[in-house]
């Protein structure tokens, strides 16, 4: 069977956080910090924390603004993360929420239902709990027969999760499968880091992958797709399941949340996912002039531009690699599909585009569609 993406969703959090916003709480943050360690910072013993800068985050990558699940607590100086209720075991959980919109705007893009239906994946950079599956409550949210499992390749979950159910539908093994994303980054980001406390937000996202005959309508058949991976500490987050056997396990450790090195991540990144898209598309043989399209992941546009510009041979033109970082920034996994939901409508009938993530891991995936209507 050819597998075929026939219906993308995006959920938005309805709330947000400017640039201006998430700055003003920043440096009032950083002014509290320094006036409680007055004394610690002028004996040399404890560092003050500098001032954040919208120029500088608009600067260094192209970030305007976030959509978050909550921003009381992120934007008060005195909690600086997100306050989200505790939910009974007896109602939906939150990412099984934001995942259901999700999954109901891609079936009805499709005109399916959940009896069309034979598996879900849910593929994110962080599960709410450790079991069961949030891909399993999310299957009976949607009362879907089949199964469901969850899967967590940072960055990258989506196109890992767009090729273990292109995988089952080119094989017979089932005739469809939601690929949800839900991300709520804001939960794993340290937003007392000035360094980093702009690159998240929250979505979720979702794709509907079907054999390419039971499309009601246009569609992206899944040409090919390739993922890559190679073990780096450059990205890391230190949180888990064994925290509480550890010494100092539960202390406010700045390791239990993302971490990055930033600049190495830009330099040993950029050549891996350059080479990722140039031997997918050998392999395929599919020249740059063959490509309408490029759906990246959205971390960093001048990151962004490079790469269009080194898979094409010229500097993209407009609308050819749309970004939308500038207004939800870095959402992981969704990021690429968001871009791929909002900016894909438009293509004509044999057009080639490339989907294409990479993050922490590391972690690369690719997904060559070619669009039918
Ligand atoms: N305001 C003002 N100045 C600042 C700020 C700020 N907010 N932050 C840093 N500075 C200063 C620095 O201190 C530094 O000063 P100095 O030169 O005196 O040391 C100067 O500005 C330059 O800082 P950087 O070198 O850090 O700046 P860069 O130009 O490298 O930009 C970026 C930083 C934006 C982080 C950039 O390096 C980048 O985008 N790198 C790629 C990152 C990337 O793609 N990462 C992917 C990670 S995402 C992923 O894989 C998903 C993980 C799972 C999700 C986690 C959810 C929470």
């Amino acid at each position: 069977f050819t597998p075929a993406i026939t219906g993308t969703g995006v959920f938005t959090p309805d709330q947000s956080i400017s640039n201006a916003e998430l700055v003003e709480a920043f440096n009032a943050y950083a002014d509290l910090y320094n006036a409680e360690h007055a004394d610690a910072i002028a004996a040399g013993e404890v560092e003050a924390k500098e001032h954040s800068s919208e120029d500088f985050i608009v600067k260094a990558s192209g970030i305007e603004s976030r959509f978050v699940m909550d921003k009381s607590g992120i934007l008060d100086p005195t909690i600086m993360h997100p306050l989200l209720r505790q939910r009974s075991d007896d109602e939906p959980s939150i990412m099984a929420e934001m995942a259901l919109e999700a999954a109901n705007k891609a079936l009805a893009q499709a005109g399916k239902t959940a009896a069309d239906v034979d598996a879900v994946i849910c593929a994110a950079s962080n599960l709410e709990r450790a079991y069961p599956a949030v891909a399993i409550e999310i299957q009976e949210l949607l009362g879907i027969e089949g199964f469901a499992f969850d899967m967590n390749v940072a960055c990258s979950s989506a196109t890992f999760g767009i090729q273990a159910a292109a995988d089952m539908v080119r094989s017979g093994s089932i005739r469809s499968a939601l690929v949800v994303n839900p991300e709520i980054c804001s939960a794993h980001l340290e937003w007392r880091d000035r360094d980093c406390h702009f690159i998240f937000g929250d979505v979720a996202t979702a794709t509907l992958i079907e054999r390419a005959e039971d499309a009601k309508g246009a569609y992206f058949e899944i040409k090919s797709t390739r993922c890559g991976t190679a073990f780096s500490n450059n990205i890391r987050n230190n949180n888990g399941y064994l925290r509480r056997s550890r010494p100092d396990g539960l202390a406010d450790r700045r390791d239990m949340q993302f971490m990055q090195n930033g600049r190495k991540v830009f330099k040993e990144v950029l050549p891996m996912v350059s080479k990722h898209i140039a031997d997918h598309m050998g392999d395929e043989g599919v020249e740059a002039t063959d490509l309408k399209r490029l759906w990246l992941h959205q971390a960093n546009k001048t990151m962004n531009d490079f790469i269009g510009k080194k898979v094409l041979g010229r500097t993209p033109e407009p609308g050819e690699q749309p970004n939308i970082l500038q207004d939800y920034a870095n959402t992981s996994s969704a990021g690429s599909i968001i871009a791929f939901s909002k900016y894909s409508n438009d293509l004509g009938d044999g057009d080639k585009g490339i989907i294409c993530s990479f993050g922490a891991g590391y972690s690369v995936g690719s997904v060559l569609v070619e669009r039918h209507s």
